[in-house]
């Protein structure tokens, strides 16, 4: 297997889903800023141009998220990754749905990119507000989900990566996580395949 990422971008959950799991594979670097994502190379591999994409080994290609998460999390049920009650399982796809299709693609993406989402350069600073606004309305959401658990939807899951890159963005930018966000965040931060990924993209 391999992963290609771009260091501290949201592979950074799969990259610790992986290291979770523990089995071999090998990481590529995808250099975002300098727009690798849109050359040929990496077209031919994602032709959506995006990380985290896995290609298996079987020579056959995943991507997004959810799908790749859930794909590892079933293919190596030994690392117990994925609830194993239908209730719980619901209750992950939920969340992860969430976390990345609206807190990140909508809200982290309009902060962080709001050139992207502006008609104009007078705009941006309104794009990147509202961005602001949805991430700060999704971690509060995510802050009420964990209430009285450890972990996203109770047992460790591939949800909890899905939160944690949400955590890691809202440091690095400078939102105050909720108490209960803060708290699973140093939770993910202790575990040793947490630890691993972050250091293997250079962030620890
Ligand atoms: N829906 C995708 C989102 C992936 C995504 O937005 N990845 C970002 C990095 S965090 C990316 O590759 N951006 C490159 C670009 O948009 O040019 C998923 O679930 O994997």
């Amino acid at each position: 297997m391999k992963l290609y990422y771009s260091p501290g971008a949201c592979s950074l959950g799969i990259h610790v889903i992986l290291e979770e799991i523990g089995k071999p594979y090998e990481t590529q670097r995808v250099n975002l800023r300098q727009g690798e994502q849109f050359q040929p190379t990496f077209l031919e591999i994602n032709p959506k141009s995006k990380v985290p994409t896995l290609l298996r080994d079987d020579g056959s290609v995943l991507t997004e998220f959810p799908a790749i998460a859930y794909w590892l999390a079933n293919k190596y049920p030994e690392a117990k990754l994925w609830p194993d009650n239908l209730e719980l399982q619901a209750r992950a796809l939920e969340i992860m749905d969430y976390l990345i299709a609206t807190v990140h693609m909508q809200g982290f993406t309009r902060m962080f990119l709001p050139k992207r989402f502006a008609p104009s350069e007078a705009d941006a600073e309104a794009v990147r507000k509202e961005g602001l606004r949805i991430f700060t309305n999704g971690l509060n959401l995510l802050d009420k989900t964990l209430s009285g658990k450890d972990y996203v939807v109770g047992p460790y899951s591939i949800a909890d990566a899905a939160a944690f890159y949400i955590e890691f963005w809202a440091e690095g930018q400078k939102v105050p996580l909720p108490a209960n966000c803060a708290a699973h965040y140093a939770r993910m931060r202790a575990r040793p395949a947490v630890a691993r990924a972050m250091q293997q993209e250079g962030l620890a």
